[in-house]
């Protein structure tokens, strides 16, 4: 029996996201957990990550800012750490304990982690890949996100499409997998169900070459409605499917407990174009990988 049913299908087609339950064992879950503990404890943080804003003059301050916008914007085929606000002194050394500072790794779990390389190409990926009708989909980018407890911080509303833009629209799917259970104290996702039909209404780009800053956006977030979005839990080894133009977000975590997820976005290469004013960009290092492979 396939992994993803007609009826997820149809939840996924009308609502714009859908949860499946156990994409993952607990075991899974934990040696992934596992293996990103170990990452952390070897990280590498660079200088510009590490000194607070209010340590800087003008001069130093857009050093950083250059730094930061560098270190993020050429992401896409490295394994990089994003860090939590307020979380290093004005040394630059960690005022909360390493493990409990960063927001997310990424953009390229996927490619270089095996174990996390195995999951994202794992035969149930690919067979909800298949269930939706994807002939051709390619890997865009991973992230780890770790919502920690007491300091993580809301996500909000969005559309994965502002980031992550096609022409046509509706060729972009994020696979969002619990590591340990979501839930509405720890900072679990919110959508608007239906709200993928409307199009996008803020696009992120580059700008030109040699100008600071390295993006911009076009157009503007809309205001929602609070009382629109729908709670969506998910047990640890649940995934939730992620239509590209549904409005999503999260809360701020003010838990005890932590809420690590495994995410990545996949899209369909067959006859869509791939915007070269995305912030991600395809390299010669790390071409978007065919999903149907190992
Ligand atoms: O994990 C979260 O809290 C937000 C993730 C999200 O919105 C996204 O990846 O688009």
């Amino acid at each position: 029996m396939d992994f993803m049913t007609d009826q997820d299908v149809q939840k996924y087609r009308e609502d714009g996201y859908v949860v499946l339950d156990g994409l993952l064992t607990a075991q899974e879950c934990d040696e992934l957990r596992q293996r990103m503990s170990e990452i952390v404890d070897r990280m590498d943080v660079p200088e510009h990550c590490r000194t607070t804003f209010s340590t800087y003059h003008d001069e130093q301050l857009k050093t950083q800012m250059q730094g930061n916008a560098d270190y993020f914007i050429t992401s896409g085929d490295k394994i990089r750490f994003f860090f939590e606000k307020g979380v290093f002194d004005d040394k630059g050394e960690f005022i909360v304990p390493k493990q409990r500072s960063v927001n997310k790794v990424g953009h390229a779990l996927h490619a270089y982690e095996p174990l996390y390389k195995k999951v994202t190409h794992s035969p149930n990926v690919q067979g909800i890949a298949k269930k939706l009708g994807l002939s051709t989909p390619v890997i865009l980018q991973s992230m780890y996100i770790f919502k920690q407890p007491g300091i993580g911080g809301e996500v909000t509303p969005h559309q994965d499409a502002t980031f992550l833009y096609t022409e046509p629209l509706g060729r972009v799917m994020g696979l969002w997998i619990a590591l340990e259970d979501a839930t509405v104290n720890n900072g679990c996702l919110w959508f608007i169900p239906g709200s993928q039909n409307s199009g996008i209404s803020r696009r992120m780009v580059r700008t030109p070459e040699g100008t600071f800053p390295l993006t911009d956006f076009i157009g503007r977030e809309q205001t929602y409605d609070e009382e629109k979005f729908v709670p969506t839990p998910v047990k640890k080894g649940g995934v939730v499917l992620i239509h590209g133009e549904v409005v999503h977000r999260s809360a701020e975590n003010m838990s005890e407990d932590s809420r690590h997820v495994y995410t990545f976005h996949i899209m369909e290469a067959q006859e869509t174009r791939w915007s070269p004013d995305n912030w991600l960009q395809p390299t010669e290092e790390l071409p978007f990988p065919p999903l149907y492979t190992k």
